[in-house]
């Protein structure tokens, strides 16, 4: 199998290619496997199988998203002259698997080549690497150089000779790189990063901009229909369903935002409202994930409204760094890593995930709140899935295997390249410290801060071991001492430290018992 080497480095073919399209490769005009096709010769196929639809048990509206968005992809490519082999879930000759609709196609007509972009999981690339073996003709992967920085690239920063991965250098790179928010080789606005003026708690009465909602088209309908009945015990509701499954959906859903959300964006990124799923979130990762919106033209766009004096810098960077920064470098991250990336256990991890992470049925505000939008809508913003899924699973110790599998299952934007380094790195550090220097684990506290969830909770957040104490704090303090040797001498965490080290023996004790018992009472159980 080759890779690395783009469509022009490919001997003249005498017959034509099968050029094989992923669900999340949807991308009009910007993909690598279709940059030469030949429509008087070659085929394109997409193929619905259920070794993709089952690997997790996808939310409902995963399947709508990605069926919906294959189908009209595929309709497209007709409409532009090309041959489409497209297999549906219920064609009664389809395989279920994607290798075997490729030898399928191989079987039904002669081609010279099968050509692929590069998958975004390691499973699709083992997957591929045993189709090259067993097809009787050559499979070509090529780069997915649907993003800003390349394999290679990210490579070659990791490994030239520093230490630590921080994103905060790559991101500098990735600003000079593509002079994006650059005036000359200074940061716009005299500092690379605005972070600490985003954290604001919203003033009580502040207006949300309605949000845009997408009305689902007929096609997608159809498909909303077709898999609520093949998938009725997958988590998840379908009504709440607001996802763009084409480029003018995507295209209206990031004009929405840039207009409406962009210029308040960063001010209150981080805060978490009761009932309000989307805040100033863009709400575009499903639809970049697919290939739908392009990552740089989406920062371009937000570059021209700072620059056209319409959003301030701080809401501009902060949106640009999500992208630029946080989700090249967490892709970055996942190929660098390898497919052991996902086996570490650094903490030591064992419990189960409580069953509340699937019924939102919890008298814990926060976690129902989350886990209700979740079900909902496929969606949760960054801070809800960090501070609140995220860091209880951490502090409860639950099992990486469980707490990464309820993130690919329950968001429609998750694929293993950006779910992993974000769920196994930041949210629960059982990468040891790959991805963030220090864990971001929170108590209550923090949660209070950083929302308006605690005014309207059962439990008190101002409490650690009453009977009605905030689950969170005891948790939080024991998650600290448990793993003391382990996490004691980053001096990023100093100062909770310094705060165990003033606790008594009895306090010490007091909090095991406590989170012992909350451990059990909230369903984290051993393994
Ligand atoms: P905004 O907050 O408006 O940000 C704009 C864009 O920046 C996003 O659309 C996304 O493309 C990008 N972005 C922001 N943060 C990140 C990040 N940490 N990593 C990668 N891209 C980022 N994102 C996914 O796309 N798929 C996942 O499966 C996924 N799993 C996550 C799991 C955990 C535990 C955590 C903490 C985060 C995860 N994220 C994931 C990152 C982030 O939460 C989502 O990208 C974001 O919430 C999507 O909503 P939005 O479009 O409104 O984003
Ligand atoms: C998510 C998904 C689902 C549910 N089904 C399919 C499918 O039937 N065929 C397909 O080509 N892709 C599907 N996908 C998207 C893939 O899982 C995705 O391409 C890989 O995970 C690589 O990122
Ligand atoms: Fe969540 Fe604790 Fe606040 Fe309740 S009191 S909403 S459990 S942080």
């Amino acid at each position: 199998m080759r890779s690395g080497d783009g469509p022009g480095a490919s001997p003249p073919q005498t017959q034509g290619s099968l050029r094989l399209v992923l669900g999340d490769q949807i991308s009009d005009g910007r993909l690598s496997s279709l940059r030469d096709l030949d429509p008087r010769r070659d085929v394109v196929l997409l193929a619905e199988v259920m070794s993709e639809a089952s690997y997790v048990r996808h939310h409902k509206q995963k399947f709508a998203l990605v069926f919906s968005g294959m189908r009209q992809f595929a309709d497209r490519l007709r409409d532009q002259g090309a041959v489409v082999r497209y297999v549906r879930l219920d064609d009664p000759a389809n395989t279920h698997s994607l290798n075997g609709e490729v030898l399928r196609a191989l079987e039904d007509q002669p081609f010279g080549r099968v050509v692929v972009t590069e998958p975004g999981e390691w499973r699709l690339v083992q997957a591929f690497d045993e189709l090259a073996h067993v097809a009787a003709v050559p499979v070509e992967m090529r780069p997915d150089d649907r993003f800003i920085c390349s394999r290679a690239e990210f490579e070659a920063w990791a490994n030239d000779g520093r230490g630590e991965l921080r994103m905060e250098f790559f991101y500098r790179l990735m600003r000079r790189k593509t002079g994006l928010l650059m005036d000359g080789d200074k940061p716009t606005g005299g500092r690379w990063n605005f972070d600490a003026e985003n954290r604001k708690r919203l003033p009580k009465g502040k207006a949300i901009p309605p949000r845009h909602m997408i009305e689902p088209n007929g096609l997608t309908r159809q498909v909303m229909g077709e898999m609520a009945a093949r998938f009725p015990d997958n988590f998840g509701t379908m009504e709440g369903f607001n996802f763009p499954t084409n480029p003018q959906e995507a295209e209206a859903a990031l004009d929405h935002f840039i207009t409406r959300h962009l210029p308040e964006f960063g001010d209150w990124q981080d805060f978490m409202k009761s009932g309000e799923p989307w805040m100033w979130h863009a709400h575009i990762s499903a639809g970049m994930n697919l290939g739908l919106i392009d990552p740089l033209d989406a920062c371009r766009r937000a570059e021209a409204e700072y620059r056209a004096g319409r959003a301030p810098v701080n809401a501009v960077e902060g949106f640009v760094r999500q992208i630029l920064g946080w989700r090249e470098y967490v892709r970055g991250v996942y190929w660098l890593k390898g497919p052991d990336y996902r086996t570490t256990n650094a903490l030591q991890a064992d419990r189960r995930l409580p069953w509340s992470y699937w019924s939102a049925e919890t008298r814990m505000a926060c976690v129902a709140d989350v886990v209700a939008v979740t079900r909902d809508h496929a969606y949760a913003h960054h801070i809800q899935r960090l501070m609140v899924t995220g860091n209880l699973a951490m502090l409860l110790g639950v099992h990486p295997d469980e707490i990464n599998d309820w993130y690919m299952v329950v968001y429609a934007d998750a694929y293993e390249w950006v779910e992993l380094p974000n769920t196994h790195g930041m949210a629960t550090f059982a990468d040891g410290g790959v991805m963030s220097s220090k864990p971001y684990a929170g108590s209550g506290a923090y949660i209070n801060r950083m929302s308006d969830y605690c005014g309207g909770c059962a439990y008190d957040v101002k409490d650690r071991l009453g009977d009605n104490a905030c689950p969170f704090n005891a948790l939080y303090w024991d998650f600290l001492i448990r793993n003391r040797a382990r996490l004691g001498a980053n001096p990023r965490m100093s100062i909770p430290y310094a705060a165990v080290d003033r606790m008594g023996a009895d306090d010490v004790e007091a909090i095991g018992r406590k989170a012992e018992s909350l451990k059990e009472k909230l369903g984290a159980t051993r393994r």
